[in-house]
């Protein structure tokens, strides 16, 4: 018997998991440049790359509307291009330049697209959290039936603002969904040396529905995110989802020998037996949904939109020097 994800995945039809898988694609692909620009010195500063919790970000943002918000994390790339992101703008504040997003003067970690609803990366820990349940209630106290979804890592678990904030939003049922991507280390050191007791428990006290999803199965993130957007528009309240993931590359760019803090066999098995597209890619070939040269097709096209929107970002203008402290805040 089908499970609940794949019956849901069939009912959202072709189109929908298609999308998915080119999403998916377009984050690894934009993601592989950003490690490549910063190998090559052409990208100033630093990147916290998303490959291999592309599921997480796709199937989220998939269930949501172009008016839903969303907050980010430090790990922000895939977030801002699910939820619909240029990738020609996204390049282009990565190098400081003046099309890009904060006319280049915010770069990876404070990426802000809010006509897609994306209020914003956040590189404090646990930043966002306060900002995605503001605009929950803002968009309860104006009665629009919009939600906001709070990307955040298990790091951010150990931080007291979404305390405060998860009692908030129960007591005021806000149509907030708190997705706590589990990749299983807060930069160096494994989660359950800094995280006590049960993660679901932590919204569970407050009276908030929690689950917990494969995060490497973009169609089961679709139907959990699915689930709780339908009951936070229908003025049920909030919910919890961790999802249980992996980043594949190091805590950002810089970091290359990740021996010390975890093992090259675990690495390797995430990547070569979890790979999220992979597994996308497999279930939409057994089923029929796509022949693997449909999919090729996807593929190639990503790779030329990805790859001219970074011809594109690497000639375009940095802002003018005079510029220097406008749009600065802090
Ligand atoms: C308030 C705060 N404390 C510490 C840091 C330093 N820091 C940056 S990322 C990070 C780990 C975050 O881990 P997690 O939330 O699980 O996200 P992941 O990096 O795994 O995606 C830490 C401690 C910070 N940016 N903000």
């Amino acid at each position: 018997m089908a499970t609940e994800t794949e019956t849901r995945a069939i009912e959202i039809g072709r189109d929908v998991v298609l999308r998915m898988y080119e999403q998916m694609r377009k984050i690894r692909v934009f993601e592989e440049h950003v490690d490549d620009l910063y190998r090559s010195r052409k990208m100033p500063g630093l990147a916290h790359l998303y490959i291999g919790q592309e599921a997480v970000a796709v199937g989220v943002c998939e269930a949501l509307r172009r008016d839903d918000y969303i907050t980010s994390t430090h790990r922000g790339h895939g977030h801002c291009l699910a939820k619909g992101a240029s990738v020609d703008r996204m390049f282009c504040e990565l190098l400081g330049k003046e099309e890009g997003y904060c006319r280049g003067k915010g770069g990876s970690m404070h990426i802000a697209d809010h006509v897609n609803g994306n209020l914003g990366a956040n590189a404090i820990v646990g930043g966002s959290t306060g900002i995605a349940t503001g605009a929950a209630f803002s968009a309860k106290w104006r009665g629009t039936d919009q939600v906001a979804v709070c990307f955040l890592g298990e790091g951010a678990l150990g931080q007291g603002v979404l305390y405060e904030v998860m009692n908030l939003a129960s007591l005021w049922k806000l149509p907030v969904i708190y997705v706590c991507e589990n990749n299983l280390y807060n930069e160096y050191t494994h989660y359950s040396e800094t995280t006590a007791g049960e993660l679901l428990a932590r919204a569970e006290a407050f009276g908030i529905p929690a689950g917990e999803v494969d995060g490497q199965n973009v169609r089961s993130v679709h139907a959990a995110a699915s689930s709780a957007v339908e009951r936070a528009r229908a003025g049920g309240g909030p919910s919890f989802v961790t999802a249980s993931t992996y980043r594949f590359r190091g805590h950002h760019v810089g970091d290359v020998d990740r021996s010390y803090y975890r093992a090259k066999d675990e690495e390797e098995g995430w990547k070569t037996e979890r790979d999220p597209i992979l597994l996308h890619h497999s279930w939409l070939v057994a089923g029929g949904m796509a022949t693997p040269e449909e999919l090729q097709r996807i593929d190639a096209a990503v790779t030329a939109e990805v790859e001219q929107a970074l011809g594109h970002a690497l000639e375009a203008p940095f802002p003018e020097p005079r510029e220097v402290d406008e749009d600065v805040y802090a």
